[in-house]
């Protein structure tokens, strides 16, 4: 190793069947997260949104430079405005304008058991949505000019965490990806080095809400992974 800072590092100890357990209960927490699209607008506390986040600004990442931001939308003039210009996406998307879809018939095909189309009235219902932006430049200063490094790869495991962390908190998300996003930089007043990633969108599912069958198929362990 080349000469730099140090300060201790340690885990607490666990046993094999204490690691077993722990893994074994978080997958099974992680197993009840659904992606939902049915939500009321009861509130969400902004302490469990911070801590959130904050949990996702710990993922590991390059060089730890951090290369993200989350701007944090509440307001219903915003949360209007940012849902009038996804649903205009989505229209194009899925051909709902009357002019060709811009998505292939293969993935409308792929979507079909999801059942999504152009409304997105979550957009405007939850009572926040996260925006996640990527930092192409900016380094920790975030002074806008340093180089970043994996980028995508750094930003999608903080989502993770940040989704992960809201799940334990008991609130439902759904990730929308409207395409092209780029009007969220605007709305969300970013700057030009920036690239909004997706849209996190938190609350509290409504009563009658439901999840497509789909969503439940999940690949078995023996298909995802390979022992070498
Ligand atoms: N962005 C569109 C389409 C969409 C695409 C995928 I891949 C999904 O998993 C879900 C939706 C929409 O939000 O409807």
């Amino acid at each position: 190793m080349r000469e730099h800072d140090t300060i201790p590092y340690s885990l607490e100890t666990l046993n094999d069947d204490e690691s077993i357990a722990r893994a074994q209960a978080l997958r099974d927490k992680l197993k009840q997260r659904r992606t939902c699209r049915y939500f009321s607008d009861a509130s969400v506390p902004r302490n469990a949104i911070e801590a959130a986040i904050e949990a996702a600004g710990t993922a590991p990442n390059g060089a730890n430079h951090q290369p993200w931001h989350f701007a944090v939308v509440s307001s219903p003039e915003k949360k209007r405005a940012i849902r009038e210009a996804a649903e205009a996406e989505e229209r194009r998307f899925y051909g709902a304008d009357g002019d060709n879809p811009k998505a292939s018939d293969e993935w409308l095909d792929a979507l079909s058991d999801l059942g999504t189309d152009e409304d997105k009235p979550f957009l405007e219902t939850a009572p926040y949505l996260i925006v996640v932006f990527a930092q192409r430049k900016g380094g920790i200063e975030e002074d806008g000019k340093t180089q970043n490094y994996y980028v995508n790869e750094s930003v999608g495991i903080a989502c993770g965490m940040l989704i992960a962390t809201l799940h334990e908190a008991g609130l439902a998300t759904l990730t929308h990806t409207p395409s092209p996003m780029g009007f969220l930089r605007e709305a969300c007043e970013r700057p030009e080095w920036e690239k909004p990633l997706m849209i996190v969108v938190v609350g509290r599912p409504t009563k009658d809400a439901t999840v497509p069958a789909h969503a439940v198929k999940k690949k078995p362990l023996s298909q995802i992974a390979s022992w070498l």
